[in-house]
């Protein structure tokens, strides 16, 4: 079957269609990781493109995101069996604090569709948390969103617990939200910045050398 009727359906943002369709490939006997690659992540590609080039809004990315979930549900599994690694494991979350998700969610999004597995921490969470999991899961970057000026100086706290915790070569921090910036990330140590979801793919694959 033509893969790129999947990509199209996720950029409509039809969810149902496109689970239907991944469930069609894979009955098929279409690789996985083919309709992963050439279906969903194609997909949201374009849809990051478009989002980058203001030709889509916050509420298109959200549904193509949902149709994306939709498919991955499907492929999920199927890929934990095979013991397919992604490219990289984010650990994402916004800070102690801050409660705001929006944007933090829209990232998890774009970078899961890229290939990425994202172990999101959720809100509110505390540089303790981040460092526990990036352990544990050994990831490659640590993930950070802020939305108040009042909680963005938690992202130093996560730098320097990164650096006492024996993880600076192993785990990036990057750093995102709208009060942030370049400079912020050079003053604090972080390793990059992005600001919006699709600058946060391509600063991703460039900080892990991936893709
Ligand atoms: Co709040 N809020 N809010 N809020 N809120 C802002 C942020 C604010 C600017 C509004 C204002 O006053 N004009 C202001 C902050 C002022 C400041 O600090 N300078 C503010 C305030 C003050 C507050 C409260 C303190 C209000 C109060 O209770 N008095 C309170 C704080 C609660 C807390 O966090 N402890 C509060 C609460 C809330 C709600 C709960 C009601 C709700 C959040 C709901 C939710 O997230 N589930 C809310 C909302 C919705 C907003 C606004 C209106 C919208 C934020 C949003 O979702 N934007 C916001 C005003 C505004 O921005 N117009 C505001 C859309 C989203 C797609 O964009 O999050 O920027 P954004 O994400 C972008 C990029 O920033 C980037 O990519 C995303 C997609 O392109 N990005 C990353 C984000 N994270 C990234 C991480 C990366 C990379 C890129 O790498 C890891």
């Amino acid at each position: 079957m033509d893969l790129k009727e999947i990509a199209d359906n996720l950029i409509k943002g039809k969810a149902p269609e496109v689970k239907e369709l991944v469930q069609k490939a894979i009955d098929e006997g279409e690789d996985v990781e083919k309709v992963l690659n050439e279906g969903l992540v194609a997909g949201m590609s374009v849809v990051g493109a478009k989002f980058k080039a203001n030709e889509f809004y916050v509420p298109e990315v959200l549904i193509a995101a949902r149709a994306m979930k939709a498919g991955m549900g499907i492929l999920r599994p199927i890929l934990a069996e095979k013991n397919i690694k992604g490219i990289g494991t984010i650990v994402l979350g916004t800070v102690r604090g801050d409660l705001h998700d929006i944007g933090k969610n829209l990232v998890a999004m774009m970078l899961e569709g890229a290939g990425f597995e994202i172990i999101d921490l959720g809100v509110d969470v505390s540089p303790e948390k981040f460092i526990e999991t990036a352990k544990e899961k050994k990831a490659d970057l640590v993930g950070l969103s802020a939305l108040l000026t009042t909680t963005m100086p938690s992202m130093k706290d996560v730098v320097k617990a990164v650096g006492d915790s024996g993880l600076k070569d192993k785990v990036k921090v990057m750093i995102g939200g709208a009060p942030l910036t370049q400079s912020y990330a050079d003053e604090i140590g972080a390793d990059g910045y992005a600001p919006d979801a699709a600058s946060a793919v391509d600063e991703v694959k460039q900080l892990l050398g991936a893709g």
